[in-house]
């Protein structure tokens, strides 16, 4: 079946390896389906309509091998890759699978870790070039604790500010066109990890050497299991200039990291975030960092990866909506004219202007009474979510609204 929603090339739709490979192992029981090659996952993803695939170095290549099957793997991999139209634009490391870094990788109390954790990276960058990407992602998964007692958490900062620094050094000495970014996430697999969401990470970078090529990979699911607006962080990333990449999946509150398939949860939060990605002009790479339910053999896992896309596309297509949604607009116009007349404009601060708003008189109570009508609007959107509102402006324009009704 193809439809409007069919994901193409062009719409920059990218997966990590790690996400259609999951085997849906869990703490609790082990895989339910088998591997799938590298090579595969390239093949499959673009016949369904991706733009490309990220990796951490061990995705590819196996944290035992050798140089001679290293190239053997990458060569491969690049053959993959060009037969199948596939791009790699973002890379990252894997710095919490291996039991060297139980206590952690840049945060490691152990300088020997530490200095290990920055040669992999070095590697893994060499390997992300290699294979054309332009953005490098650092997760610190490890980076944490359970035992507070163990560690000063300044001092671990300022650990992971020097592994950044230093890596950040190493990209601009090897002439890269590489940047970072640093995603957050509150606990799982520690207890606690450091920098937990994406406003720690925005104060972080601005004490690095190096804050121009760093910026943040905010992901959906780790934000809602903060109990955080996304919608919000992502304004305040693509405020600072920050966003580099996205890690875009769902979450039901108050669980363990669940990855599930892009907005099949968030219905609502998701619009408003498909709605400032495509508004905002961001224009890096729509990546899924998500799996299938457990339940799923490998069919069921593409069918997975088919429905991220194609919700975002559906999303996009009612971000198009809401804009042509002449009531929605003649309300939102109508709120916003209520409350912006030009001589209330702050502007910058002179003395003079301070002393005029000084002795401005504002009727204090009628401003307090005004009704703001944001339950009319709350409830455009959501039948306009739930294709009651029709799918063109001009249908949307004929319904019988909610205002008509009242
Ligand atoms: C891991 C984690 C993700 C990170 C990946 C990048 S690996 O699956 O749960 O959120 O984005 O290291
Ligand atoms: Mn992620
Ligand atoms: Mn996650």
């Amino acid at each position: 079946m193809s439809d409007q929603y069919t994901p193409k090339k062009e719409d920059h739709f990218t997966f990590g390896l790690w996400t259609v490979g999951n085997r849906g192992r869990d703490p609790f029981g082990d895989a339910v389906r088998g591997a799938i090659s590298p090579t595969q996952i390239v093949k499959r993803l673009s016949e369904l309509g991706a733009y490309g695939v990220n990796l951490h170095d061990n995705d590819l290549v196996p944290f035992e091998a050798n140089e001679t099957e290293r190239t053997k793997i990458v060569s491969e991999f690049k053959k993959a890759l060009s037969e199948h139209g596939m791009k790699v634009p973002m890379a990252t490391v894997n710095l919490f699978y291996h039991p060297i870094f139980k206590d952690g990788a840049f945060t490691s109390s152990d300088a020997r870790v530490r200095a290990f954790a920055i040669q992999k990276t070095m590697k893994a960058m060499d390997l992300g070039v290699e294979l054309g990407a332009e953005i490098f992602v650092l997760w610190g998964g490890r980076e944490g604790t359970e035992v507070d007692a163990a560690k000063d958490a300044i001092e671990a900062l300022k650990w992971y500010r020097e592994g950044v620094n230093y890596l950040t050094e190493y990209a601009l000495d090897q002439k890269y066109n590489l940047k970072f970014a640093l995603e957050a996430k509150p606990n799982e697999p520690r207890s606690d990890i450091y920098l937990p969401t994406t406003g720690h990470m925005l104060a972080f970078i601005e004490t690095l050497d190096h804050p121009e090529i760093v910026g943040v990979n905010p992901e959906v699911a780790h934000e809602h299991m903060s109990g955080l607006n996304f919608y919000h962080s992502i304004s305040q990333a693509i405020d600072a200039g920050k966003l580099f990449h996205i890690d875009l999946n769902d979450q039901k509150p108050g669980r363990y990291d669940q990855d599930l398939r892009f907005a099949s949860e968030s219905i609502k939060p998701m619009f408003y975030l498909v709605k400032l990605l495509e508004e905002s002009g961001y224009a890096g790479p729509r990546h899924f960092d998500a799996h299938a339910y457990r339940s799923e053999d490998e069919e069921g896992v593409f069918a997975f990866a088919l429905g991220c896309m194609r919700s975002y596309n559906i999303l996009k297509e009612k971000a198009h909506q809401f804009a042509e949604d002449k009531e929605i607009q003649s309300l939102l116009k109508e709120i916003r004219a209520e409350g912006g007349h030009d001589e209330y404009q702050l502007g910058t601060y002179s003395k003079a202007s301070a002393s005029k708003l000084k002795s401005a008189a504002f009727d204090t109570q009628h401003l307090a009474e005004i009704g703001r009508n944001y339950e009319r609007l709350d409830q455009l959107v959501f039948e306009l979510l739930l294709g009651v509102r029709g799918n063109t402006a001009s249908t949307a324009a004929k319904q019988t609204t909610l205002a008509a009704r009242a």
